[in-house]
């Protein structure tokens, strides 16, 4: 197998990016404010940049985004206005971190300043520090103990954390562990080289530390997960194969799919999308990925604000071995790598339906130029197979006709994108209700991080030793303990920017005032929750509490404010403390829930530079400053994820697990708004007893029935 460089790498990408230029234009001309920044727009960032000296040859681009103008112009836009594109540059040059800002329209650099931390690691970074460990004489001999070569190897570099050392001070470090290359395997990772790693200093392109703590057996097994590979391993393959290899040819296919399929119930005008109830804004960028803004919904010809925005914030993969080369791995693969930049093209039949529309994103490479990943984000319907609602009335049934069930069908509104940071793939959905509700999901697949270990078996001696902080998944492979987080910004206008943040606390009832029979019963004490330190809410089933984001100066009906409530499906305990600086850094878990006043600089939970953060600048932090949060634009962030005890079944590539959380409308409707919903085709009348026996067989115990239930109301 090829080896993976940067020169092969780069290659794809050209490639795609040509495939991509040549499709019609998936997105029109500039047309709402919030737009992803155009391939020209990124072009004048640039040129903008280079004109005032800001930009030499050596100069990198670790992330350039749109600068969103300010809410109350946003909303008040509509077609024909012009706003002014702004977009922020953070760049590298030397040893230099800076952050600029500039005005595209007027083509002025506003502001350009030394940057408080660390950029985004750059792809050349990456692939830099693969071939500087390959260079270190220690790594060499380190390989040669092993028996291996150079030749026969790929490293990947990982973000090393800090940890309060005077060596993480302007520098930007990596450590660098190994594989031996997977040859006519798929699988990239089944083969570690353990207790052998490089530490690296990316600013000084050198290599600070080569850490040997002795050789441990390789896997022999490359596991790959071709269907030619698990053909050839099990015989067979079950069901009709309708996947495809994803191919070059298949990518460029896909960045050719650019209409939208007929006979859909979404629309799409430039970049906004509307479907049965819902509209909504989408953007993608280089950090988080996708974007949705301006989250509206309608309620019987009336548009309504839900969300102003709704992001991946930041996602936080610590791992829970404590050995030499693994304890450090606690990655922030938003904020350090990228969400954005690691989204891969989407297979159709695979990845979103045949029919979904495929969209393409457009991201800075590190030169700051426009790069085009093709086929990134699709969008489709669903009709899940299950209903909305349904009553099936047995008081209506009578000897001469039974009534079926009332129901309708539920469909739902997808839009999802796929990233994949090194070993891990992670699918990002948005998902939209017809009852008002939206859903919120990550699914997580792809390779588990690996481990070399002496254990074949469980029955080996060495297997206890080797178990202790992971789980033996294959023969010498421990898939050691971690964490999977993934924080969202959720920007609540609830009919507008003041919301309140409410709590209905459920709680035992006093009942000795009551002179009934029972002990126990539950009630419900609501509070508005006032300051940013009362509303960091940890989820716990033992105090049962409901979370709403609620507009307390509007009516919805019946005396109601108008709300939407936030449903915890996933949630994980920290299980860590904030003296541990992994956790420092991303201490926005140690609550699942936050709630801060708006502040457009405050974007992501653990902070705004995130690679080698000291964790002085996080969700936790901002929110120690308690500010008032009654009746104020508030933004809340949710951290939904789960606790990973690897599995065998995690081998090769682990079944996709899903972590969401949802909002569904709380005294918004005034009733359920899928009441609407058009029923379906009734393909027959109701059927007459006399016709059918066992119709008239259900009418006899239909009839005892109601027998038994009006004795029971009249007793
Ligand atoms: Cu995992």
């Amino acid at each position: 197998m090829m080896r993976f460089d940067l020169t092969s790498y780069a290659t794809v990408w050209v490639v795609l990016t040509v495939m991509a230029l040549i499709a019609p234009p998936l997105t029109m001309a500039q047309q709402h404010p919030l737009d992803s920044l155009s391939p020209s727009e990124y072009e004048d960032v640039l040129a903008i940049l280079t004109a005032d000296g800001h930009v030499l040859n050596t100069t990198r681009f670790t992330l350039v985004s749109l600068i969103e103008p300010d809410k109350s112009s946003v909303k008040a836009f509509s077609k024909g206005n012009f706003i002014s594109r702004k977009a922020v540059a953070y760049m590298k040059e030397g040893l230099v971190s800076y952050k600029a800002e500039i005005d595209i329209t007027s083509k002025t650099v506003l502001s350009i300043d030394e940057a408080g931390g660390e950029g985004m690691v750059l792809l050349e970074e990456i692939f830099g520090a693969m071939d500087l460990a390959l260079t270190s004489p220690d790594m060499i001999k380190g390989l040669a103990a092993r028996g291996l070569t150079s030749d026969n190897v790929f490293c990947m570099p990982l973000t090393a954390g800090t940890y309060g050392n005077a060596n993480e001070q302007g520098s930007r470090l990596m450590k660098v562990p190994c594989f031996v290359l997977p040859g006519q395997s798929s699988n990239w990772y089944a083969k570690p080289i353990e207790g052998l790693f490089a530490f690296v200093d990316l600013n000084t392109k050198s290599v600070l530390e080569v850490v040997d703590t002795g050789v441990v057996p390789i896997s022999e097994d490359s596991w790959g997960y071709t269907a030619a590979e698990i053909e050839e391993r099990f015989g067979n393959l079950r069901g009709t194969s309708s996947s495809s290899t994803l191919t070059l040819d298949s990518l460029t296919a896909q960045a050719l799919r650019s209409a939208i399929p007929v006979n859909v119930g979404y629309s799409m005008a430039g970049s906004e999308i509307t479907w049965d109830i819902w509209r909504f804004h989408y953007r993608t960028d280089k950090r988080p990925g996708l974007i949705l803004n301006q989250i509206d919904v309608n309620d019987q010809g009336t548009w309504r604000e839900v969300l102003y925005e709704a992001v991946l914030s930041e996602v936080f993969v610590p791992y829970m071995d404590p050995d030499v080369g693994w304890y450090w791995r606690t990655y922030m693969d938003s904020g350090e790598y990228g969400f954005g930049i690691f989204m891969s093209p989407l297979t159709p039949g695979v990845d979103c339906p045949k029919t979904a529309t495929y969209l393409d994103s457009t991201l800075n490479d590190d030169a700051g130029m426009p790069f085009t990943i093709p086929g990134t984000i699709c969008v489709f319907e669903r009709s899940i197979g299950d209903p909305s609602w349904r009553h099936f009335e047995i008081f209506a049934q009578g000897p001469d006709a039974s009534f079926p069930a009332e129901g309708r069908a539920s469909t739902e509104l997808v839009i999802r994108y796929a990233s994949a940071v090194g070993n891990y793939d992670y699918l990002v959905d948005y998902i939209f209700q017809q009852d008002g509700a939206m859903r919120v999901a990550v699914g997580s697949t792809g390779i588990d991080a690996v481990k070399g270990v002496a254990s074949q078996s469980m029955n080996n001696d060495t297997a206890t030793q080797d178990t202790k902080f992971g789980s033996l998944i294959s023969a010498n492979l421990v898939a050691p303990f971690h964490d999977h987080y993934f924080n969202f910004r959720l920007d609540f206008d609830v009919d507008g920017e003041a919301n309140d943040f409410k709590k209905a606390k459920l709680r035992p009832l006093n009942l000795t005032e009551f002179n009934i029979p029972r002990k126990s019963m539950w009630g419900v004490t609501y509070e508005v929750v006032q300051s940013e330190i009362e509303a960091r809410t940890k989820v716990t089933p033992d105090l049962p509490s409901n979370y709403y984001f609620v507009n307390g100066n509007k009516e919805s009906g019946l005396g109601h404010h108008p709300g939407y409530q936030l449903v915890p499906d996933s949630y994980a305990y920290g299980l860590m403390t904030l003296d541990d600086m992994p956790i420092k850094r991303n201490a926005y878990i140690d609550n699942q829930l936050y709630v801060t006043p708006y502040d457009p600089t405050q974007k992501y939970a653990g902070g705004e530079y995130a690679f080698q953060s000291s964790g002085d600048e996080t969700l936790q932090t901002w929110t120690d400053a308690d500010r008032p949060i009654a009746n104020t634009d508030i933004v809340a962030y949710y951290s939904i994820g789960f606790h990973h005890v690897p599995r065998m079944e995690d081998w090769p590539i682990m079944p996709i697990k899903w972590a969401s959380f949802q909002i569904i409308p709380f005294n918004f409707f005034t009733h359920n708004p899928a009441i609407t919903l058009a029923a379906p085709v009734v393909e027959s009348t109701p059927t007459t007893l006399a016709t059918s026996s066992s119709l008239m067989a259900a009418l006899q115990s239909f009839e005892v029935i109601i027998v038994l239930t009006v004795c029971f109301l009249l007793w």
